[in-house]
């Protein structure tokens, strides 16, 4: 067994990483840097075609390990990134991973985490991009931090940086740049957690079906008794690409019962801490107005029990939970309140509350050389500043 050493390596010191998340998967990335790593790799790997490595180009071929080992040969896939830098695709989960970090630590290499792997090999707004992306659980929104471990970001800082010193660009371009970049972080500076959809109602007018008909299982129970949710209940899915944790909570009405409440306050707690709150009532009961929040989608539940002479106003979207009737209707409507301040393709963004913060700054500014320090604090920062933002 290896321990991580959690000091930043020496420059000369050959490095291994495990790239991958942990947990099972398919196939897992480790990487090993410096000077012995050609070494390392010339006496570990046994390829299937003796050529010469070239960077970039893949060679198949057997991890033989340590001489002794009594563990089978692996089959892996090497790419040299450089004349000292290799990837070793291997099977993915813990034994395959730490087999070979084992024997690369035997061989001298010190086994450091992904964040200092990335931290000196690329600049910081992509190494920042390449964190976000180990965290990213849908495509959705691994695009996102994609286009930004491709430049998008960097790009954009760079040429407003280098522009604003030979005054081809103005302050007041980048401002309004900045500005543009900021309408969208409100969705890309949380791109590794869910979307917080809170649904909330009188009691017994449907939530906890509609949450079980949005989730495919009965995540919460249904009965036909008012006051049946007691707590805030959460179901983790994705919808239309979009990781979302969708929470039933206690119907709201006046109550002297201790424990129900407690739930109604957790309730109005959750809608207030909501990215986007459904208000649920049903026919011939009337909406919560005191539950107020910025993204709202309203919801008549029961549609089957309603009188065939009345009518629903149009932003309203009407359900049958039980039969499955309008939920459809009701996930794209939630998927698109969500995504209204979605990038499009390969634009920038800000992909946590640093970049935020300082690209807020940026758009509040029309001060070329404020700007541009800024700009520079945006491309190297000079401090730990992710911590300082963290919550
Ligand atoms: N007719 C009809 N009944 C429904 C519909 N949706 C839910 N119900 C029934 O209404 C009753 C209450 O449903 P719940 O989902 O438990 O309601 P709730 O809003 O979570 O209730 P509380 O947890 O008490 O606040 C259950 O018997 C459901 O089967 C619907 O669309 N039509
Ligand atoms: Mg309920």
């Amino acid at each position: 067994m290896i321990d991580r050493d959690h000091a930043t390596p020496r420059a000369s010191q050959t490095v291994a990483c495990v790239l991958t998340g942990g947990g099972r998967s398919a196939v897992a990335v480790v990487a090993i840097a410096g000077e012995k790593a050609k070494a390392i790799v010339d006496r570990y790997f046994d390829p299937a075609f003796r050529r010469t490595f070239r960077p970039g180009q893949v060679r198949y071929g057997q991890w033989v390990g340590q001489d002794d080992s009594a563990v089978a040969t692996e089959s892996v896939v090497i790419t040299p990134l450089d004349d000292s830098s290799f990837e070793v695709h291997c099977h993915g989960g813990v034994a395959a991973t730490r087999r070979i970090m084992d024997d690369l630590a035997v061989a001298g290499a010190l086994a450091i985490e992904p964040n200092q792997w990335v931290c000196g090999r690329m600049p910081p707004l992509i190494a920042e991009a390449t964190a976000v992306l180990a965290g990213c659980v849908t495509a959705r929104t691994a695009a996102i931090a994609m286009d930004q471990v491709r430049g998008a970001l960097q790009g954009w800082a760079t040429t407003s940086f280098d522009g604003l010193q030979q005054s081809p660009v103005s302050a007041h371009d980048v401002r309004l740049q900045a500005a543009d970049i900021l309408r969208s972080a409100v969705v890309t500076a949380r791109l590794t957690v869910p979307f917080r959809v809170v649904l909330v109602g009188p009691p017994n007018v449907g939530k906890s079906s509609l949450v079980n008909a949005i989730v495919g299982y009965d995540r919460s129970i249904t009965m036909d008794v008012a006051g049946t949710t007691r707590d805030v209940l959460h179901a983790d899915t994705v919808i239309d690409g979009l990781p979302i944790r969708i929470s039933d909570t206690a119907g709201i009405r006046v109550s002297d019962e201790p424990i129900e409440r407690e739930g109604i306050k957790r309730a109005r707690g959750a809608a207030v801490d909501a990215d986007l709150v459904v208000r649920v009532v049903q026919p011939g009961i009337p909406p919560l107005d005191d539950v107020v929040h910025a993204a709202t989608i309203d919801v008549m539940n029961k549609m089957d029990t309603l009188a065939s002479d009345s009518c629903v106003d149009q932003s309203v979207v009407g359900t049958i939970a039980t039969t499955g009737q309008g939920i459809e209707l009701l996930m794209d409507r939630i998927v698109s309140v969500l995504t209204q301040a979605m990038p499009s393709p390969g634009a920038a963004a800000a992909i946590n509350r640093r970049q935020a913060w300082l690209i807020r700054a940026i758009a509040e500014s029309d001060d070329a050389v404020a700007q541009t320090m800024l700009l520079q604090e945006l491309l190297t920062p000079t401090s730990d500043h992710e911590s300082q933002f963290d919550e």
